[in-house]
């Protein structure tokens, strides 16, 4: 039984217990000669329609405990994208664990903004959409302390990234979320970002001179492609593969298996630096009324569903990076790492990245990841 239906019944015994009490009760033992059968049913009826009055009070606060038919689930990529194969499994192990009472279904492609992912914070927000997995890049605009993890080369490797998100910095960030109205469950990854293009090898910042590159989200990427003499221009994911088919850009940076799943190589985009600059991770969160109507033991259960969602994706994904790395060379695409050495060039052209967006980000949370990073 639900907690207001339970109410409901609680109520309605509290009513009808004196009802009973008058029915075997007083009248019998009157001798004053009033007809007390009449003003007992007067009573009664009184009492029956206080009843019912409280059984329409009561049935609004049941309506509210009930379930919707379906819970929207927000994605920009749908499966077999890791992105969206979290999506998945996060409805499918809260379609399991509440018996099939609680639906999720996933819109992906952010159709329910349009295709336009940077509006998919405002619609959670609003209660547009109920439920969301996004990227921090596309829910920067919104959450500053976001473009955190696009800081170029502030994390150099995966423990660096559970050094964030795992740590006091992800409960930052989490907080901050929490205060533009959200409401934060868990992590997943989308990736590290790998720089492709159509031209040539890239493998020192002199080689991404005047090269249109696609970015998305935060106008951080602009300052970092600037710094780095390119020429950056600010698109959603719908329109980048159109854009590089046509030549409109010459370069766009994404995740190996985005690069892959979406063929890439397909559009010319037949050079990859892995230079592993920044990585975007997901954050499965819902919208503050939606989750408001939950019962605490429902809340517990769909955060876990996402806790468990976003761990199961984020291995999966990382063990998948050397079997992408061997497809994409496979389809003619020159792969080049960097050494040290030249990360270190990127680096240091980059730093005014730095100094522009940490009092933006918040000093401190900055300097809280950085340390956290340190120690990791
Ligand atoms: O638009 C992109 O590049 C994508 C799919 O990676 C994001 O949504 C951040």
């Amino acid at each position: 039984m639900n907690p207001a239906s339970a109410g409901f019944f609680i109520a309605a015994e509290r009513v009808m217990t004196p009802a009973r009490v008058g029915n075997t009760g007083s009248w019998r033992y009157d001798f004053t000669g009033n007809n007390h059968k009449e003003e007992e049913k007067m009573r009664n009826s009184t009492i029956l329609c206080a009843a019912a009055a409280m059984m329409l009070a009561v049935i609004p606060i049941q309506g509210l405990a009930q379930y919707k038919n379906e819970y929207t689930v927000s994605t920009v990529l749908p499966a077999p994208f890791p992105w969206g194969e979290a999506a998945e499994r996060w409805a499918e192990l809260v379609d399991e664990r509440s018996n099939g009472e609680i639906n999720f279904k996933v819109y992906p492609n952010a159709e329910l903004v349009s295709g336009n992912q940077t509006r998919e914070f405002p619609a959670l927000r609003s209660g547009v959409i109920d439920f969301a997995i996004g990227s921090t890049i596309n829910w920067s605009p919104q959450v500053p302390e976001l473009n955190l993890f696009s800081l170029p080369f502030l994390m150099p490797d995966y423990e660096a990234i559970d050094a964030l998100t795992g740590g006091e910095t992800g409960e930052m960030i989490f907080e901050a979320v929490r205060a533009k109205g959200v409401v934060p469950l868990a992590w997943g990854e989308n990736g590290f970002r790998e720089l492709s293009n159509s031209n040539g090898v890239i493998d020192e910042p002199s080689d991404l001179e005047g090269m249109k590159i696609r970015v998305v989200g935060s106008p951080l990427f602009e300052d970092t492609f600037n710094a780095l003499g390119a020429n950056p221009t600010q698109m959603s994911w719908a329109d980048a593969k159109p854009a590089l088919s046509t030549g409109a850009v010459d370069g766009q940076e994404n995740p190996l298996s985005v690069f892959h799943i979406a063929n890439i190589h397909e559009v010319g985009q037949t050079y990859l630096t892995r230079w592993h600059y920044m990585a975007d991770p997901l954050i499965f969160a819902a919208n503050r009324n939606i989750w408001a109507s939950f019962s605490p033991e429902d809340q517990a259960m769909i955060k876990q569903a996402a806790v468990d969602a976003g761990l199961w994706e984020i291995e999966q994904s990382r063990a998948a990076v050397p079997s992408l790395r061997g497809a994409i060379e496979e389809r003619g695409v020159t792969i080049t790492e960097l050494t040290d050495e030249q990360v270190a060039e990127f680096r240091d052209a980059t730093t005014s990245v730095y100094e522009e967006w940490t009092p933006q980000i918040g000093a401190e949370l900055v300097e809280t990841a950085r340390e956290a990073i340190a120690n990791r």
